[in-house]
Protein backbone atom coordinates (compact mmCIF):
# COMPACT_ATOMS: atom_id res chain seq x y z
CA UNK A 1 0.00 0.00 0.00
CA UNK A 2 1.44 3.47 -1.01
CA UNK A 3 0.98 6.55 1.15
CA UNK A 4 2.60 8.34 4.26
CA UNK A 5 -0.29 6.22 6.66
CA UNK A 6 -0.40 2.52 5.71
CA UNK A 7 -2.51 -0.25 7.21
CA UNK A 8 -1.88 -3.76 8.63
CA UNK A 9 -4.13 -6.33 10.00
CA UNK A 10 -1.85 -8.25 11.56
CA UNK A 11 -4.81 -10.69 13.04
CA UNK A 12 -8.78 -10.56 13.77
CA UNK A 13 -9.78 -7.37 15.56
CA UNK A 14 -6.66 -5.80 15.40
CA UNK A 15 -4.81 -2.78 13.34
CA UNK A 16 -1.83 -1.16 12.88
CA UNK A 17 -1.61 2.04 11.48
CA UNK A 18 2.27 3.33 10.63
CA UNK A 19 3.19 6.31 9.88
CA UNK A 20 5.60 5.71 6.65
CA UNK A 21 7.38 8.78 5.94
CA UNK A 22 10.76 7.32 7.09
CA UNK A 23 13.19 9.79 4.67
CA UNK A 24 11.62 12.63 7.33
CA UNK A 25 12.21 10.46 10.80
CA UNK A 26 8.20 10.15 10.11
CA UNK A 27 7.61 14.67 10.72
CA UNK A 28 3.83 15.43 10.39
CA UNK A 29 3.52 17.03 6.96
CA UNK A 30 -0.12 18.07 6.10
CA UNK A 31 -0.60 14.87 3.66
CA UNK A 32 0.76 12.57 6.23
CA UNK A 33 -2.12 14.67 9.07
CA UNK A 34 -4.62 14.47 6.74
CA UNK A 35 -4.54 10.33 6.15
CA UNK A 36 -4.08 9.97 9.69
CA UNK A 37 -7.26 11.68 10.42
CA UNK A 38 -9.57 9.76 7.70
CA UNK A 39 -7.20 6.66 8.74
CA UNK A 40 -9.10 6.94 12.07
CA UNK A 41 -12.58 8.18 11.33
CA UNK A 42 -12.85 4.87 9.32
CA UNK A 43 -11.55 2.59 11.59
CA UNK A 44 -13.99 4.06 13.83
CA UNK A 45 -17.40 3.10 11.54
CA UNK A 46 -14.74 -0.29 11.03
CA UNK A 47 -16.88 -3.07 12.77
CA UNK A 48 -14.04 -5.83 12.55
CA UNK A 49 -11.67 -3.53 14.37
CA UNK A 50 -12.07 -3.81 17.92
CA UNK A 51 -8.08 -1.89 19.04
CA UNK A 52 -5.50 -0.10 16.83
CA UNK A 53 -1.71 0.03 17.70
CA UNK A 54 -0.25 2.91 16.12
CA UNK A 55 3.24 2.71 15.13
CA UNK A 56 6.50 4.65 13.14
CA UNK A 57 9.44 3.22 11.64
CA UNK A 58 12.60 1.89 13.77
CA UNK A 59 14.67 4.62 13.90
CA UNK A 60 11.20 7.20 14.57
CA UNK A 61 7.50 6.78 15.96
CA UNK A 62 7.76 10.47 14.62
CA UNK A 63 10.33 13.75 14.89
CA UNK A 64 7.51 16.07 15.16
CA UNK A 65 5.87 18.53 12.77
CA UNK A 66 7.14 19.49 9.42
CA UNK A 67 8.97 22.34 9.84
CA UNK A 68 9.81 23.04 6.39
CA UNK A 69 5.84 23.53 5.87
CA UNK A 70 5.75 26.05 8.80
CA UNK A 71 8.84 27.78 8.78
CA UNK A 72 7.27 31.00 6.40
CA UNK A 73 4.11 30.81 8.42
CA UNK A 74 2.07 33.29 9.53
CA UNK A 75 -0.87 33.22 12.42
CA UNK A 76 -2.96 33.21 9.97
CA UNK A 77 -2.16 30.56 8.13
CA UNK A 78 -1.82 28.30 10.97
CA UNK A 79 -5.59 29.42 11.78
CA UNK A 80 -6.12 28.47 8.35
CA UNK A 81 -4.80 25.09 8.06
CA UNK A 82 -7.08 23.87 11.73
CA UNK A 83 -4.90 21.03 12.11
CA UNK A 84 -7.04 20.60 15.45
CA UNK A 85 -9.60 19.41 13.54
CA UNK A 86 -7.28 16.49 12.26
CA UNK A 87 -5.99 15.78 15.57
CA UNK A 88 -9.52 15.86 16.90
CA UNK A 89 -10.02 12.56 14.65
CA UNK A 90 -7.76 10.99 16.65
CA UNK A 91 -8.50 11.91 19.79
CA UNK A 92 -11.98 11.20 19.12
CA UNK A 93 -11.18 7.36 18.21
CA UNK A 94 -13.49 5.18 20.27
CA UNK A 95 -11.63 2.29 20.68
CA UNK A 96 -8.76 1.33 22.20
CA UNK A 97 -5.52 3.06 20.82
CA UNK A 98 -2.30 1.98 21.58
CA UNK A 99 0.93 3.88 21.03
CA UNK A 100 4.28 1.38 19.90
CA UNK A 101 7.13 3.88 20.34
CA UNK A 102 10.38 3.35 18.84
CA UNK A 103 12.83 5.68 18.68
CA UNK A 104 12.01 9.76 18.33
CA UNK A 105 8.73 10.87 19.61
CA UNK A 106 9.37 14.91 19.36
CA UNK A 107 7.52 17.55 19.17
CA UNK A 108 3.89 16.49 17.66
CA UNK A 109 4.79 13.05 17.61
CA UNK A 110 5.46 13.18 21.32
CA UNK A 111 1.85 14.56 20.79
CA UNK A 112 0.34 11.97 18.75
CA UNK A 113 2.10 9.44 20.76
CA UNK A 114 0.26 11.29 23.81
CA UNK A 115 -3.33 10.77 22.26
CA UNK A 116 -3.17 7.10 22.86
CA UNK A 117 -5.11 5.29 25.85
CA UNK A 118 -1.13 3.32 26.17
CA UNK A 119 1.94 3.53 25.34
CA UNK A 120 4.61 0.85 24.54
CA UNK A 121 8.45 2.40 24.60
CA UNK A 122 11.04 0.98 23.80
CA UNK A 123 13.89 1.56 26.56
CA UNK A 124 15.73 3.42 23.93
CA UNK A 125 12.67 5.77 22.65
CA UNK A 126 13.67 9.26 22.44
CA UNK A 127 10.74 11.48 24.09
CA UNK A 128 10.63 15.25 24.08
CA UNK A 129 8.64 18.64 23.18
CA UNK A 130 11.78 20.37 20.93
CA UNK A 131 9.20 22.74 20.10
CA UNK A 132 10.65 25.65 22.33
CA UNK A 133 13.91 25.40 20.26
CA UNK A 134 12.59 26.11 17.38
CA UNK A 135 10.78 29.47 18.71
CA UNK A 136 7.39 28.27 19.11
CA UNK A 137 5.71 26.26 21.42
CA UNK A 138 3.66 22.86 21.67
CA UNK A 139 0.21 23.39 19.68
CA UNK A 140 -1.33 19.97 20.35
CA UNK A 141 -1.67 19.03 23.65
CA UNK A 142 1.98 18.89 24.60
CA UNK A 143 1.62 21.13 27.31
CA UNK A 144 -1.44 20.35 28.97
CA UNK A 145 -1.79 16.21 28.14
CA UNK A 146 1.84 16.22 29.58
CA UNK A 147 1.05 18.34 32.80
CA UNK A 148 -2.04 15.64 33.33
CA UNK A 149 0.11 12.62 32.75
CA UNK A 150 3.48 13.75 34.53
CA UNK A 151 2.53 16.95 36.81
CA UNK A 152 3.35 20.44 36.57
CA UNK A 153 7.17 20.42 37.21
CA UNK A 154 8.27 17.52 35.14
CA UNK A 155 5.99 19.32 32.31
CA UNK A 156 7.34 22.57 33.06
CA UNK A 157 10.96 21.23 32.71
CA UNK A 158 10.17 19.10 29.70
CA UNK A 159 8.31 21.96 27.59
CA UNK A 160 10.65 24.72 28.56
CA UNK A 161 13.80 23.18 27.80
CA UNK A 162 12.93 21.25 24.98
CA UNK A 163 15.14 18.22 26.72
CA UNK A 164 14.95 14.84 25.26
CA UNK A 165 14.34 11.60 27.87
CA UNK A 166 15.00 7.98 26.98
CA UNK A 167 12.27 5.51 27.33
CA UNK A 168 13.38 4.90 30.33
CA UNK A 169 12.70 7.64 31.78
CA UNK A 170 9.93 8.71 30.67
CA UNK A 171 8.22 5.20 32.04
CA UNK A 172 9.70 6.48 35.82
CA UNK A 173 7.63 10.13 35.07
CA UNK A 174 4.35 7.87 34.36
CA UNK A 175 4.51 8.29 30.99
CA UNK A 176 4.75 4.75 29.68
CA UNK A 177 1.98 2.07 30.35
CA UNK A 178 4.73 -0.64 29.45
CA UNK A 179 8.46 -0.31 28.34
CA UNK A 180 10.35 -3.63 26.54
CA UNK A 181 13.87 -3.39 25.02
CA UNK A 182 13.29 -1.77 21.50
CA UNK A 183 13.02 -4.67 19.47
CA UNK A 184 10.00 -6.29 21.24
CA UNK A 185 7.83 -3.00 20.81
CA UNK A 186 5.51 -3.54 18.39
CA UNK A 187 5.20 -7.02 19.10
CA UNK A 188 4.21 -6.39 23.07
CA UNK A 189 1.70 -3.35 22.03
CA UNK A 190 0.16 -5.95 19.61
CA UNK A 191 -0.14 -8.91 22.15
CA UNK A 192 -1.47 -6.01 24.44
CA UNK A 193 -4.22 -5.19 21.78
CA UNK A 194 -5.46 -8.87 20.90
CA UNK A 195 -5.70 -9.07 24.69
CA UNK A 196 -8.00 -5.91 24.90
CA UNK A 197 -9.54 -7.12 21.89
CA UNK A 198 -10.67 -10.09 23.81
CA UNK A 199 -12.74 -8.11 26.09
CA UNK A 200 -16.28 -7.08 25.52
CA UNK A 201 -16.06 -4.09 23.37
CA UNK A 202 -18.63 -1.76 24.70
CA UNK A 203 -17.35 -2.43 28.46
CA UNK A 204 -14.23 -1.10 26.69
CA UNK A 205 -15.58 1.69 24.90
CA UNK A 206 -17.21 2.90 28.18
CA UNK A 207 -14.02 2.77 30.15
CA UNK A 208 -12.29 4.82 27.32
CA UNK A 209 -14.95 7.30 27.45
CA UNK A 210 -14.77 7.39 31.28
CA UNK A 211 -11.26 7.80 31.87
CA UNK A 212 -11.13 10.38 29.21
CA UNK A 213 -14.09 12.65 30.62
CA UNK A 214 -13.90 12.01 33.99
CA UNK A 215 -9.88 12.98 34.21
CA UNK A 216 -11.21 16.55 33.77
CA UNK A 217 -14.79 16.69 34.97
CA UNK A 218 -15.00 17.61 39.13
CA UNK A 219 -14.77 13.94 41.55
CA UNK A 220 -18.55 13.85 41.82
CA UNK A 221 -19.46 14.27 38.59
CA UNK A 222 -16.63 11.71 37.36
CA UNK A 223 -17.93 9.14 39.80
CA UNK A 224 -21.78 9.78 38.17
CA UNK A 225 -20.43 9.18 34.63
CA UNK A 226 -18.53 5.94 36.33
CA UNK A 227 -21.73 5.06 37.72
CA UNK A 228 -23.85 5.58 34.84
CA UNK A 229 -21.74 3.51 32.69
CA UNK A 230 -21.60 0.71 35.06
CA UNK A 231 -25.26 0.86 35.22
CA UNK A 232 -25.82 0.85 31.37
CA UNK A 233 -23.63 -2.07 30.90
CA UNK A 234 -25.98 -4.47 32.53
CA UNK A 235 -28.31 -4.28 29.20
CA UNK A 236 -25.44 -5.69 27.19
CA UNK A 237 -25.71 -9.55 26.32
CA UNK A 238 -22.00 -9.24 27.02
CA UNK A 239 -23.01 -8.86 30.85
CA UNK A 240 -24.68 -11.45 30.80
CA UNK A 241 -22.13 -13.83 29.11
CA UNK A 242 -19.62 -12.72 31.28
CA UNK A 243 -20.41 -13.38 34.34
CA UNK A 244 -22.50 -16.52 33.40
CA UNK A 245 -19.55 -17.80 32.10
CA UNK A 246 -17.60 -17.22 35.20
CA UNK A 247 -20.17 -18.85 36.92
CA UNK A 248 -20.32 -22.01 34.60
CA UNK A 249 -16.50 -22.09 34.69
CA UNK A 250 -15.56 -21.63 30.95
CA UNK A 251 -14.74 -18.65 28.28
CA UNK A 252 -16.96 -15.93 27.68
CA UNK A 253 -17.65 -15.27 23.98
CA UNK A 254 -17.85 -11.53 23.79
CA UNK A 255 -20.10 -9.96 20.65
CA UNK A 256 -20.19 -6.68 21.37
CA UNK A 257 -23.60 -6.40 22.39
N1 LIG B 1 10.53 18.39 10.09
C1 LIG B 1 11.05 18.26 8.86
N2 LIG B 1 12.08 17.43 8.57
C2 LIG B 1 12.57 16.69 9.58
C3 LIG B 1 12.06 16.78 10.89
C4 LIG B 1 11.00 17.69 11.13
N3 LIG B 1 10.43 17.80 12.34
N4 LIG B 1 12.77 15.92 11.67
C5 LIG B 1 13.66 15.33 10.88
N5 LIG B 1 13.55 15.77 9.61
C6 LIG B 1 14.36 15.40 8.44
C7 LIG B 1 15.75 16.01 8.50
O1 LIG B 1 15.73 17.32 8.01
C8 LIG B 1 16.54 15.06 7.62
O2 LIG B 1 16.28 15.38 6.28
P1 LIG B 1 17.52 15.37 5.19
O3 LIG B 1 17.95 13.92 5.13
O4 LIG B 1 16.91 15.86 3.93
O5 LIG B 1 18.57 16.25 5.75
C9 LIG B 1 15.88 13.71 7.87
O6 LIG B 1 14.59 13.99 8.45
C10 LIG B 1 16.67 12.87 8.87
O7 LIG B 1 16.86 13.65 10.03
P2 LIG B 1 18.34 14.00 10.60
O8 LIG B 1 19.37 13.88 9.54
O9 LIG B 1 18.25 15.30 11.32
O10 LIG B 1 18.53 12.80 11.64
P3 LIG B 1 19.38 12.80 12.99
O11 LIG B 1 19.37 11.40 13.46
O12 LIG B 1 20.67 13.51 12.82
O13 LIG B 1 18.49 13.70 14.01
C11 LIG B 1 16.45 14.42 15.11
C12 LIG B 1 17.20 13.28 14.35
C13 LIG B 1 17.14 14.66 16.46
C14 LIG B 1 15.03 13.92 15.31
C15 LIG B 1 16.52 15.71 14.27
O14 LIG B 1 16.08 15.41 12.94
C16 LIG B 1 15.61 16.80 14.80
O15 LIG B 1 15.97 17.48 15.74
N6 LIG B 1 14.42 16.98 14.18
C17 LIG B 1 13.51 18.05 14.53
C18 LIG B 1 12.77 17.70 15.79
C19 LIG B 1 11.86 18.84 16.17
O16 LIG B 1 12.25 19.94 16.42
N7 LIG B 1 10.56 18.50 16.26
C20 LIG B 1 9.57 19.44 16.71
C21 LIG B 1 8.99 20.12 15.53
S1 LIG B 1 7.87 21.43 16.03
C22 LIG B 1 6.45 20.60 16.37
O17 LIG B 1 6.37 19.39 16.35
C23 LIG B 1 5.28 21.46 16.69
C24 LIG B 1 4.06 20.62 16.92
C25 LIG B 1 2.90 21.46 17.05
C26 LIG B 1 1.67 20.66 16.73
C27 LIG B 1 0.56 21.49 16.33
C28 LIG B 1 0.54 21.66 14.84
C29 LIG B 1 -0.52 22.61 14.41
Amino acid sequence: MEGPVRIERPEAQVVLVRLWRPERLNALDMELRRALARTFRDLAEDEEVRVAVLAGSERAFAAGADLGEMVDADSVEMMRRATHRLWQAVADFPKPLIAAVRGYALGGGMELAMHADIIVAGENAEFGQPEVRVGIMPGAGGTQRLLRAVGPYRAAWLVMTGERVSGREAAAMGLVSRLVPDAEVEAEALAVARRIARMPPLAVREIKEVLRLGADAPLATALALERKAFQLLFSTRDQKEGMRAFLDKRRPEFEGR
